[in-house]
This record gives C-alpha cells, sequence and structure tokens, in this order.
C-alpha cells in the first residue's frame, strides 16, 4: 500500500509539472484529489491493516495528499500568472500605431462635372429644369422641328416603346415641355441636365446610354451675341481663361442659325497635336438661336420673343478634361476607375 501511494505521488506530480493550462490542472486536482481518486482507494484497503499500521497509513495517505497539494497550488500560482500576461499581451494596444484610414466615398466623375456645370450656370442667372426619361414622341421631336418622317429623325436611332412613346434621344424636350408651360410668357433661362439613350453600338465615343446639358434662354432682344458671350464663359470657367472660343456654322433642325463651338486645344495652345486631331481646335458642343417654329410651335410669338439654345455631353466634356480615353468607363463602374476622382475639395 505504501508504494502505491508513493507512485501515485509520483505520477501526479509529474503531470502537474507538465500541465499546460488551469483546466488540465484542474482536471489532474479532481481526478488523484478528488473523493473518487485512486488515493482514495487506496485508502481503502486500510481496513485490512492490523491497529499499529492503521494509523501509520492514514498519516501517509495525508502526507501523499499533502504533497500533491502543495506542487499544486504552486503550479497553479504559475499558470494563473502566465494566463494574465497572455491576456495583457493580448489585449495589449499600440497607441503609437498610425490610425486605420477611414475609406470615404467618391463622387462619380460625371457627377463632379454636371455638378460643376451646373453650378457654373446657376451663377449666371439659370435655373435647372428636369423632366422625364420616357418621352412623348411629340416632345422628343415634333415640337423641336422634326416632323414624322423627318430624315433627321433616323440619325437618332431611337429605343421606342410604343409608337407616341420612346427614350428621350436629348434633353431638348424638357425645354419644349418649360415652354409650352410658359404659355407664350417670357423670359425662360434653364439648364436641363439628364440621362438620354440613342440605339446605338458601344464604343470608345458612343454609349447608348448618355448623359446631355443643354440650355435654353427666351426674351425679348436675344441676340446672337449673348449666345457667343455666354459659351465664351462656359469654356473659360471649365477649360482656363486663356481659352479661346470659334463658332462654325453648322445645323440642327431647332436652331437657325446654328453653330458648333470650338476651343483652343489646352495641350498644345493651338499649334496642333494628336489630341486636337492637328487642328488645333477641339469641338466641345452645339448652339444656335431658337428656330421660329420651335418658338411659335410652343405658343411664343417669334416676333417678339427670341432665344439661344445649346446643347454638350458632360462625358465629351469630362474625357477632354480628365483625359478619359474611353466613354464605356463611366458605365461599367469599375472601382480603380471611379476612386480615381478624389472626394470633393
Ligand atoms: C429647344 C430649342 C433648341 C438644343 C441644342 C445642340 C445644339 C447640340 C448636341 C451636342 C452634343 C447633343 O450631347 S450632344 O450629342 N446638341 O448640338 N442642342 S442646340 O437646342 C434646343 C433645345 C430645345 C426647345
Amino acid at each position: 500500500m505504501e508504494d502505491k501511494l508513493r507512485s501515485l505521488q509520483t505520477e501526479a506530480i509529474e503531470k502537474i509539472e507538465k500541465a499546460s493550462d488551469l483546466k488540465e490542472l484542474n482536471e489532474i486536482r479532481v481526478a488523484y484529489l478528488g473523493k473518487k481518486g485512486p488515493v482514495t482507494e487506496v485508502l481503502k484497503g486500510m481496513g485490512k491493516l492490523s491497529a499499529e499500521e492503521r494509523p501509520k497509513m492514514g498519516a501517509l495517505g495525508n502526507e501523499v495528499r499533502g504533497a500533491i497539494q502543495e506542487v499544486l497550488e504552486s503550479k497553479q500560482e504559475i499558470l494563473e500568472k502566465e494566463a494574465v500576461l497572455k491576456k495583457l499581451e493580448k489585449e495589449t494596444i499600440d497607441v503609437t500605431l498610425p490610425g486605420r484610414p477611414v475609406r470615404t466615398g467618391n463622387k462619380h466623375p460625371l457627377t463632379k462635372i454636371v455638378e460643376e456645370i451646373e453650378d457654373l450656370f446657376i451663377g449666371m442667372g439659370y435655373t435647372i429644369a428636369e423632366g422625364p426619361e420616357v418621352e412623348k414622341d411629340y416632345y422628343n421631336f415634333e415640337a423641336l422641328n422634326l416632323p414624322k418622317g423627318h430624315p433627321a429623325r433616323d440619325m437618332q436611332d431611337s429605343f421606342y416603346i410604343t409608337e407616341e412613346l420612346l427614350l428621350r434621344t436629348h434633353t431638348s424636350p424638357v425645354q419644349a415641355r418649360t415652354m409650352n408651360k410658359a404659355e407664350g410668357k417670357g423670359p425662360i433661362k434653364i439648364i436641363c441636365p439628364g440621362k438620354v439613350y440613342r440605339r446605338d453600338n458601344d464604343d470608345a465615343t458612343h454609349s447608348h446610354q448618355f448623359m446631355q446639358i443643354e440650355g435654353l434662354v427666351i426674351d425679348e432682344n436675344i441676340r446672337m451675341s449673348d449666345l457667343k458671350g455666354t459659351l465664351q464663359i462656359f469654356a473659360k470657367k471649365m477649360f482656363g481663361e486663356e481659352r479661346e472660343i470659334r463658332l462654325r456654322p453648322s445645323f440642327f433642325p431647332f436652331t437657325e442659325p446654328s453653330v458648333e463651338m470650338d476651343i483652343s486645344c489646352k495641350i498644345c495652345g493651338g499649334k496642333g497635336c494628336n489630341v486636337c486631331k492637328g487642328t488645333g481646335w477641339i469641338e466641345i458642343l452645339g448652339a444656335g438661336m431658337v428656330h421660329p417654329n420651335v418658338l411659335e410651335m410652343a405658343g411664343f410669338d417669334s416676333k417678339k420673343y427670341t432665344g439661344f439654345a445649346f446643347g454638350m455631353g458632360p462625358e465629351r466634356i469630362a474625357m477632354l478634361k480628365y483625359g478619359i480615353d474611353d466613354i464605356r468607363h463611366f458605365y461599367t463602374n469599375d472601382v480603380r476607375f471611379v476612386t480615381q476622382f478624389g472626394v470633393e475639395e
């Protein structure tokens, strides 16, 4: 019995010293010192011992228990200290580390350009007018001097929904609607930004969905010089004060005379380079004096009122301003593209 108790003591102490955490240590305590433990089992056999043997064996039993208990307690202390150190190490915060940058969103480059152009014209006294993207054939074409069968309508291959309904091919219908609402009374001074749709095969410079910003000024005594002055201010504010503009004769059914406006190339200053295709000039927008038919159809007396209008594609403006080479970038929402345009200053 004595040998058994001594070997239990050695065995228990070996296990205690190898214990790696408090849970394992507690399992050893229960295993060796518990009521069903081996020490108690061995001492149950004390009944067979003689009267003088019994007290000695009992004392040995207590001594073995005491020795195991003592080693348990010192191991408990060590493991508790280790546990605290491990916890401290795990929860240590290095306050000298740099903060994690807060990722902010980006304004889409098209949104930036549209807002910049809106702010520019709002600063010149224009108000913003909007209208439906699913538009009536009348406002999209007829009210703009493009009667049914007019060849110009084929140019703008359209997404028709029904005979009379289509996805608007420009934002001009918004101007037509605004004129109709005015019931022949000026002045009108609006810009009309919005999405437009054309049945076109997408490529680097064409998209079936794109944006337009058009402007319309109607009042008594509006002249071509008012148009030229307005376009000059726009060009200088958008592309730099040193920009020059030139107006070339053009044709649009809804304006007469019609012009296309170029700005002097900001890359080569007008000498000619690949951006301006060697001409020194870059086409930016179209414009003209509102056609009298359009005025009359909208209920304005063309003897009393005149007006000018212009139209531009913000994608083209953004591509020139930011050096973007493919219009499809605006619509594929690749984060590598949009994040190049930082948050508003
Ligand atoms: C009304 C009267 C006149 C709008 C105009 C243009 C010239 C023009 C194109 C430029 C590039 C469209 O985005 S684009 O493809 N637009 O050149 N637009 S004058 O004239 C109007 C509009 C409405 C009632």
